[in-house]
């Protein structure tokens, strides 16, 4: 079987581990050809850093994009994250439509924010724009942050004060929600059952129905962990695992890879401690 190729259109922050820095390894281990198209440079991840560089590349993805419709190139998923400007959107947007085939997986991660709050560089026309960008995606990835940002809602309206926070049916709802009247499938991360525990409730277009599945909750503040649940996802949904399946599997590494960061004793700045564990993605073997 030839290597699917896709193309993962991220920003590379240098050090931190987020972004290409873990879609690369993720995808690459499960058995995909990344070509990445950078969307900035920066020195580190902007979560709980000052001072990070930020080299916008706006100009060069269009040109990457027509080089690479001039050689032919065809990709299995188009995988989408943090962008770097508001233009991104219409770029990102016109890169979908130009690649897109008819067995193209289209995976956005709108990348907006966390804990109710929008990244450093994400103005308020950024958020309004993934909304319309995340319109053409098979599946999205949001957090509960992003989900009010798609759903044009308060966030602490959203989780009811906290009440919906635990709540399977007001998750399941809030999937659906965001499934576009059950035009895509929807990853909800961040979503707990219960105190204990984390996940993701996942809205399968393909069945109509939503499911949650869960993991024992690693209380230590963790960055980049989105970036690793959408990049699993897609490797999963690649390889032709159900949404639940892809999501299980990126809920249960992402698990293990915060044991071992608290282990290690590392700080929100380093990132998530994933690359010792690679090798639990690999792909099965049969019989
Ligand atoms: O993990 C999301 C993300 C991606 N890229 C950069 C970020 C963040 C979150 O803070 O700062 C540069």
């Amino acid at each position: 079987m030839p290597t699917p190729r896709a193309a993962v259109i991220h920003d590379l922050s240098g050090f931190g581990r987020c972004s290409l820095t873990e879609v690369i390894p993720i995808l690459s281990v499960m058995g995909v050809q990344c070509c990445p198209l950078p969307t900035a440079f920066l020195s580190t991840h902007t979560g709980g850093f000052t001072g990070f560089t930020f080299l916008d590349m706006t100009e060069e993805l269009p040109k990457a994009a027509r080089h690479w419709k001039s050689l032919g190139l065809h990709f299995q998923a188009i995988y989408s994250g943090f962008l770097g400007s508001e233009e991104q959107i219409g770029i990102v947007a016109d890169f979908i439509r130009t690649f897109r085939t008819p067995g193209t997986l289209v995976v956005v991660d709108p990348v907006m924010g966390d804990d109710g709050r929008a990244y450093q560089t994400y103005t308020p026309a950024m958020c309004a724009g993934m909304e319309r960008l995340a319109a053409l995606a098979d599946v999205i990835t949001p957090n509960l942050t992003e989900a009010a940002f798609l759903l044009g809602r308060d966030y602490g309206d959203l989780l009811d004060g906290g009440r919906a926070l635990h709540d399977e049916a007001a998750l399941r709802e809030l999937a659906e929600a965001l499934s576009l009247g059950g035009k895509r499938s929807v990853a909800l991360t961040g979503a707990a059952l219960s105190p204990g525990q984390t996940g993701a409730m996942c809205f399968d277009a393909r069945t109509g129905r939503a499911e949650a599945v869960q993991t024992t909750f690693v209380a230590h503040p963790l960055h980049g962990t989105g970036d690793i649940f959408a990049s699993v996802l897609t490797g999963g949904l690649m390889r032709g695992d159900s949404l639940c399946r892809a999501a299980a599997l990126a809920v249960d590494f992402i698990h293990a890879c915060a044991v071992r960061t608290v282990d290690q004793g590392l700080s929100l700045q380093e990132g998530v401690d994933f690359e010792p564990l690679l090798g639990n993605l690999l792909p099965r073997r049969e019989g």
